[in-house]
């Protein structure tokens, strides 16, 4: 060919039809602590959630959706990472002083999408640590690293979990309006003989706490941990959720001045973890207390994304993913009467245990996919998806490469994801509590390998308060016919039993399950 211009038109063309790259922007929304049956669309009948339901209406519901963990710290690192969390230590729940638990030199998902060319964010619950190992984040000075040392380009964050202190803003490496003269301190001991706390003034506090949560007190309610000083910073947790919403609209809204670049919100709520303290005009918005209450409000924030969508005229180009971190909790350690005013609701659907468990209860949680014009409206789809699949996923969509040491356990089951009727989910998947000693839930197929290593295993039923049972190292539980694992089958199907054993423990021992 002459024209060496067009030629190279013509090969770019050509490039582009070999690489099926698509670009949408993604919004992932992390709900905190919602279970499977906490949704009108997955079947709660006593309060509705039109907007959530909307959501699933427009695209894809899927009935064997999971996180990969049934507390927050893991199941997030395990998200941002693409590996599972058991494989590395400190990665159970985060205390209020804890370092980044994810190692700046981690190739993560935001790293993924920012190498496909996107701009990247996180905003609301962070409970990944922040600061350098050995040490901790510097409150009064940068909290380095943090999100942006591990690929996101904006963070406004709570730090921890916020029955956890300080109740302070995180934007970027600073605490948002922290006024030098008046220093915040966070510490595990009381700071002084006179400083209140939820055990010395416990007949002050706007909610009650139940077990632990009776450290330092803020707006009314005592915390984990002790803090000082701070004062300008500090937030109401009524706010959190409006504020959530108020910086994601505003961060989507700044993208807008350069369309072209693709942008990756992922929005951590805070809705429904404790204490549950939603905006006083959702406050009695459902008659079981401020559990449900939370959830009205978690509705809320996604319908308003969901109208900025609109109003931006990005709908057509944006991929929302709705998933949950673990599985529901009644008392967690405040008096919130969840339980007391629970009523017939399921929290957990038709499965057993909720968070903390390995049981469904813990891991299968409400999961949707929408993308308008590209995902058939209304589909339910019964595949195994999971939240650490979405780098992997988001790497076959975006035509990006994964290097080959990161990303251990993250599968491409972007087919599913788009509810394409064909394609299928993951074979198996390994459920974990907590941390890196805990134990594991191994589905393969329709079979349920439950391994409880820790001696006095949580045996978590969420309608009653949290109880410890001893329970036998090993069951298995044919879901197909008992999704409710109520019937341990392994002396009927010793073989099934010695395979699923054998395949964990290569999947645990083998370092990876990524090809
Ligand atoms: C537990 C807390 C619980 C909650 C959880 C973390 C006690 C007795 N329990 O240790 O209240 O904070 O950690 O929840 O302190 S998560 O969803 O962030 O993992
Ligand atoms: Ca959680």
């Amino acid at each position: 060919m002459k024209n060496p211009i067009l030629f190279l038109a013509l090969l770019c063309v050509f490039c582009g039809f070999l690489s099926a790259a698509e670009k949408p922007n993604v919004i992932v929304i992390m709900a905190d602590d919602l279970g499977y049956g906490d949704l009108s669309c997955y079947g709660a009948d006593d309060f509705e959630t039109p907007n959530i339901d909307q959501l699933a209406a427009e695209g894809t519901r899927f009935t064997s959706g999971y996180c990969s963990a049934s507390t927050c710290t893991p199941t997030r690192y395990s998200f941002l990472t693409g590996t599972y969390a058991f494989r590395k230590e400190g990665t159970g729940i985060a205390p209020p002083n804890g370092p980044l638990t994810i190692d700046p030199d981690t190739f993560t998902l935001p790293d993924l999408m920012k190498k496909a060319g996107y701009r990247t964010a996180v905003v609301g619950k962070w409970h990944l640590g922040l600061g350098e190992k050995g040490q901790g984040p510097d409150w009064n000075g940068e909290l380095k690293p943090g999100p942006r040392e591990i690929g996101f380009d904006y963070n406004f964050l709570l730090p921890t979990t916020n029955d956890r202190v300080p109740q302070v803003y995180v934007e970027n490496h600073r605490v948002l309006n922290l006024d030098p003269k008046d220093p915040l301190w966070v510490g595990t001991k009381k700071p002084s003989e006179d400083h209140p706390t939820g055990i010395t003034h416990r007949d002050t506090l706007k909610m009650d706490w139940s077990h632990g949560h009776n450290g330092t007190i803020h707006n009314g309610i005592s915390r984990i941990g002790f803090y000082t000083g701070g004062h300008a910073a500090r937030f109401r947790d009524e706010d959190l959720a409006d504020k959530w919403v108020e910086k994601s609209i505003e961060w989507m809204e700044q993208q807008q001045q350069n369309p072209k670049e693709p942008f990756f919100l992922f929005f951590a709520s805070h809705d429904l973890h404790v204490p549950r303290m939603p905006h006083e005009r959702f406050q009695g918005a459902t008659r079981l207390g401020y559990r449900a209450d939370s959830i009205v409000q978690l509705d809320w924030c996604v319908g308003e994304l969901m109208k900025a969508v609109d109003r931006l005229g990005i709908a057509e180009n944006t991929l929302f993913v709705f998933c949950s971190d673990n599985g529901p909790v009644m008392d967690d350690g405040y008096q919130d009467f969840a339980l007391e005013k629970l009523g017939d609701h399921r929290a957990a659907g038709p499965y057993t245990g909720g968070k903390y468990s390995v049981y469904e209860g813990g891991t299968r949680t409400p999961f949707i996919t929408r993308w308008k014009g590209r995902i058939e409206p209304g589909t339910v789809s019964d595949e195994i998806v999971c939240t650490i699949d979405i780098a992997g996923s988001l790497a076959s969509l975006t035509d990006t490469a994964l290097p080959e040491d990161a990303c251990l356990d993250s599968f491409d089951v972007m087919g599913a994801l788009l509810g394409k009727a064909e394609a299928e989910g993951r074979e198996s998947l390994v459920q974990q509590d907590n941390g890196s000693k805990g134990n594991y839930g191994y589905r393969s197929g329709d079979w349920k390998l439950v391994r409880q290593d820790s001696k006095q295993a949580r045996n978590m039923v969420v309608e009653k308060p949290l109880e410890n049972t001893k329970v036998p190292r090993f069951q298995l539980f044919d879901l197909s016919k008992d999704p409710a694992e109520k019937n341990n089958v392994i002396e009927e199907h010793p073989e099934v039993a010695e395979q699923m054993k054998a395949q964990l423990e290569e999947i645990i021992a083998s370092g990876r399950s990524r090809g």
